[in-house]
């Protein structure tokens, strides 16, 4: 027998990088210059900024590589348990501030970069933003990669590599609109493509069963994923893990050649443009089936691909011994919500089927080793596929969901008996993965009236009667018939399966993101599983990279915090931030903590102006809500809190405006989902309102509002630091947790908010004094939703008038009734109101009150800011981490020598 060969010693940054004879910053100015000549794709004169910022990117991806491989070959010559975050979304952002500064270059980068006639922050700023996601989710995985690098985890991440970001947000006199994002079109420095690392990907075909009795997927489309690698850097660390994207082509062979030269070109590469279609953009639209069949496609090859290196690794690690039954000790899976649910299938479909692992073994190591993240609780956001869909393009996996849900019934019927059929059939309803399909007969017996799923024929009909929807429908087609037209089928309640369940069966651990949001899981989304396995159930609290949201953003206010807490460790030890809770009062402390907001103000005021033509004034209170426009986020609340304050500011003369209001300039950002009309009716209004507002000369700078469009994590990073009141307002219970009411707080912003989410451990950690709170509480929604529907209800006049405000024009032509109408009762464009705007709009406004009586001393102020920076060492994203690795993953720390 050959012996293995020998792993390589790993090389190190000094090995292999700058070149100690010289300074640092000369060898990096040497590096730089190489690269605008060698691996540059510009032309040779010249050098300017796009042009530095790649040759400077390729400079320091040279160390990254070094780091990265050094990293994988310890994890390969250890074999110690690995951990794998499966997303659908990373929301990077920009990479190179964040590389060199984890390198500790950043001296030696800017001094290089002067010498060659470029201001570091100048070169930084060319990069674009990596968009691979939407918003709190997306940025809350490559906050966790970042830590996860950071505290030398062993842990990788694996995605999608969307040749398309999230499309960039253009603020026309229409409102929104959605324009391409192709930030890949000069090159992506940061990724390394791997030609050699790819995996059959197939969707399609059918099942067969050998003659020794195995199944075997045959036929259908076969594509091919390959991996492109995104080194993730830590801070002070030589550890470098990885981000495995994937992007999608089909097997090499597959062009047809006699097509092509018969001259029926788009014919040949038909087979090509459908297999890269599935990385082409995020969340394709799916009102059609085209769209969703394309969705489940690209969570599929995510699963898959992922799946099948993840699987390769643990056999090439294992050498001869390879012992499925140890596979959960070597990997931790973790679910990024239920986008990556088919892991859970498709682990089971490579044991059993590929590797000849039992069922119930291959049971047991799935459910050992995948985790799933629970990030809503928004029914509608539970994610449910058609059967019929998957059935159809997966058909290998349909079998074992089955299956998985046939001893789930076996489970439940186990537990709870079949003597009270009705609780055991309110039992099956809520905790069956597939819903709308007929249950095994033996158990279907038990009820009396068995649920009617399958496609309505007119004989059926009578049947049907007992589903509301089914009756009405039934009516249309009688008169129909009447009439004599073809009847197409009546799609009736169609056969679905819901991810969530799947998930909560298939893990061995389901967490929520915040201590309120998980306390809803249990008790709510998932009652029922949790009543049966309690321990299954978690939380941890969400939390953001300290590096990346104070102390790269914001260095002005990060040097005082190394100042006043005697060191800079706190950007590893955030517990250190409350050290400075001993000098909230100092008077010292304070001027300096004042200039530094100033400074990043300043910035914002020239964004502004940039971007929006707006002139604001730095002197006024910057007043910021920046997240995925949504109703549940109630922009419209803030902005009808705006609009009642400027008609109040109308009513006045100039001393008693000025006597009762702070100025302030309102800032929005945010990108509304783009079918989501009635998301994007809320941005139309804002900028209506900034219109006006805006150019009324008789309120100049006591009330200035903006919409800063195309907002994402480089604008984010300067709106962050220049924040002093910051809005997290959504209905009590509807937001999982946000992340961005951490990253205000963190850099000494003031939280306005409800009881919801991360906020309420905020107001905790910061103190009460310290937080604006307003609103109904979480456990109040249902009954308030409840009196409102039976007309109990009486709206504030305040409220009413700020619509009637609205109605009236001054904001603009456009026809805001149905905007407004879904604040209202049930007819015509009323919805009810069901995110309770109207509820809080007056507990809103009157705690809107206090924060510019705050704002009037400034002393207070500052001290309720340094504050809010001292209490927010709880969330950041190490703290998270360790709990994951600790509570669900069970890795250790491993760190290069
Ligand atoms: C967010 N969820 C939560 N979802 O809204 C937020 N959903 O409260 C939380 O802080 C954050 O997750 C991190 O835990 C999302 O961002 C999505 O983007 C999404 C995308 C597709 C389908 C459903």
């Amino acid at each position: 027998r050959e012996a293995k060969p020998k792993l390589k010693d790993p090389v190190t940054v000094e090995q292999g990088s700058i070149d100690k004879s010289k300074s640092d910053a000369e060898a990096v100015a040497s590096r730089i210059t190489y690269h605008a000549e060698f691996t540059s794709s510009f032309s040779p004169e010249g050098f300017d900024l796009p042009k530095a910022y790649f040759a400077t990117a390729q400079s320091i991806r040279d160390s990254l590589i070094i780091n990265w491989n050094a990293t994988y070959n310890m994890y390969e010559k250890m074999n110690v348990k690995q951990a794998y975050y499966l997303s659908m979304e990373f929301l990077q952002g920009r990479a190179l501030l964040n590389a060199i500064g984890n390198l500790e270059l950043s001296g030696a980068y800017g001094e290089a970069l002067s010498k060659l006639g470029h201001k570091l922050e100048n070169v930084v700023s060319q990069e674009p933003d990596a968009a691979l996601g939407n918003g709190g989710l997306g940025r809350l995985a490559s906050c966790f990669l970042d830590s996860l690098a950071t505290l030398n985890y062993p842990a990788w991440g694996y995605g999608l590599r969307y040749k398309y970001g999230l499309f960039k947000q253009l603020i026309t006199k229409e409102g929104q609109e959605e324009v391409a994002e192709n930030w890949l079109e000069m090159g992506n420095p940061w990724e390394i493509m791997r030609n050699d690392i790819s995996y059959p990907v197939k969707f399609y075909g059918k099942v067969v069963t050998g003659s020794d009795g195995k199944k075997r997927w045959i036929g259908g489309e076969d594509i091919v994923a390959i991996a492109h690698d995104v080194p993730i850097p830590g801070y002070k660390t030589k550890t470098t893990i990885n981000l495995r994207l994937w992007s999608t082509k089909v097997p090499s062979a597959d062009f047809d050649l006699s097509a092509f030269n018969s001259g029926e070109h788009t014919k040949a590469r038909e087979s090509q443009a459908n297999a890269e279609k599935i990385c082409y953009i995020l969340y394709p639209g799916d009102d059609s089936l085209e769209g969703k069949t394309l969705r489940l496609k690209q969570q599929y090859t995510l699963c898959s691909a992922s799946l099948q290196d993840i699987i390769k690794c643990f056999e090439r690690r294992s050498g001869e011994n390879v012992r499925w039954k140890e596979f959960p000790e070597k990997v931790a899976v973790q679910m990024n919500d239920t986008h990556p649910t088919l892991c859970i299938p498709e682990l089971m479909r490579i044991l059993i089927d590929l590797k000849g692992v039992s069922w119930n073994e291959a049971w047991d190591i799935t459910q050992r080793t995948v985790a799933y993240t629970n990030h809503t609780v928004l029914p509608e956001a539970l994610e449910k596929w058609s059967l019929e869909l998957m059935q159809k393009l997966l058909p290998r996996h349909v079998e074992i969901i089955e299956m998985i849900d046939e001893e789930l019934i076996n489970g439940i019927v186990a537990e709870f008996g079949k003597s009270d059929p009705e609780l055991l059939e309110k039992k099956l309803n809520a905790m069956r993965i597939l819903e709308n399909v007929e249950l095994p007969s033996s158990i279907a017996d038990l009820f009396i009236k068995p649920k009617e799923t399958s496609v309505v024929d007119t004989s059926e009909m009578s049947k049907a009667s007992d589903n509301g929807s089914v009756a009405d429908e039934e009516d249309e087609l009688v008169e129909n018939m009447e009439k004599e037209v073809d009847l197409p089928p009546i799609p009736v309640t169609p056969k679905l399966v819901r991810m969530a369940n799947l998930c909560v069966v298939g893990g061995h651990v389901v967490n929520g993101v915040a201590a309120i949001h998980s306390e809803i899981v249990k008790q709510d989304v998932f009652n029922d599983f949790y009543k049966l396995w309690p321990d299954k159930f978690q939380n941890k609290t969400n939390g953001v990279t300290p590096r990346r949201w104070i102390y790269y953003c914001n260095p002005d206010l990060s040097r005082i915090i190394t100042k006043w807490t005697g060191g800079d460790d706190w950007v590893l030890n955030t517990e250190k931030l409350a050290e400075l809770r001993k000098f909230a009062d100092n008077e010292d402390l304070q001027s300096e903590w004042r200039a530094a907001k100033r400074i990043n103000k300043l910035k914002v005021v020239s964004l502004i102006k940039e971007k929006t033509g707006y002139s604001v004034s730095p002197d006024a209170m910057f007043d910021i809500q920046v997240k995925r426009i949504h109703e549940y986020k109630r922009q419209l609340l803030n902005i009808l809190g705006i609009v009642y304050r400027y008609k109040k500011m109308k009513e006045m003369n100039a001393v008693e405006r000025k006597d009762k209001f702070t100025p302030r300039v309102c800032i929005f950002g945010g990108k509304a989902f783009a079918t989501y009309a009635q998301a994007k009716r809320i941005v139309k209004l804002i900028t209506d309102v900034g219109a006006t507002i805006n150019n009324d000369s008789e309120i100049g700078d006591l009330l200035k509002v903006v919409f800063v469009p195309d907002y994402n994590v480089s604008v984010a990073e300067l709106l962050i630091p220049a924040s002093e009141l910051s809005q997290h307002i959504s209905t009590a219970g509807m937001e999982a947790s946000g992340t961005s009411n951490m990253k205000f707080s963190m850099n000494g912003c003031i939280l306005i908010g409800t009881l919801d989410g991360a906020n309420v451990e905020i107001r905790e950690e910061v103190g009460e004094d310290n937080f604006f709170l307003f609103g109904a509480q979480a456990h109040e929604i249902t009954g308030l939703r409840k009196e409102r529907a039976e007309g109990k209800f009486v709206p504030d006049a305040r409220f009413e008038e700020v619509k009637e405000y609205v109605r009236s024009g001054v904001f603009g032509p456009y026809d805001y009734d149905e905007l407004l109408g879904s604040l209202e009762g049930n007819e015509g464009f009323g919805r009810g109101d069901y995110f309770l705007v109207g509820k809080d709009f007056p507990s809103y406004i009157e705690c809107q009150e206090k924060v510019d009586e705050a704002y009037r001393d400034q002393k207070r102020w500052t001290r309720m800011s340094i504050l809010n920076s001292a209490g927010s060492y709880k969330f950041s994203s190490d703290r998270t981490i360790h709990e994951y690795a600790r509570d669900i993953w069970n890795i250790q720390p491993l760190q290069l020598p």
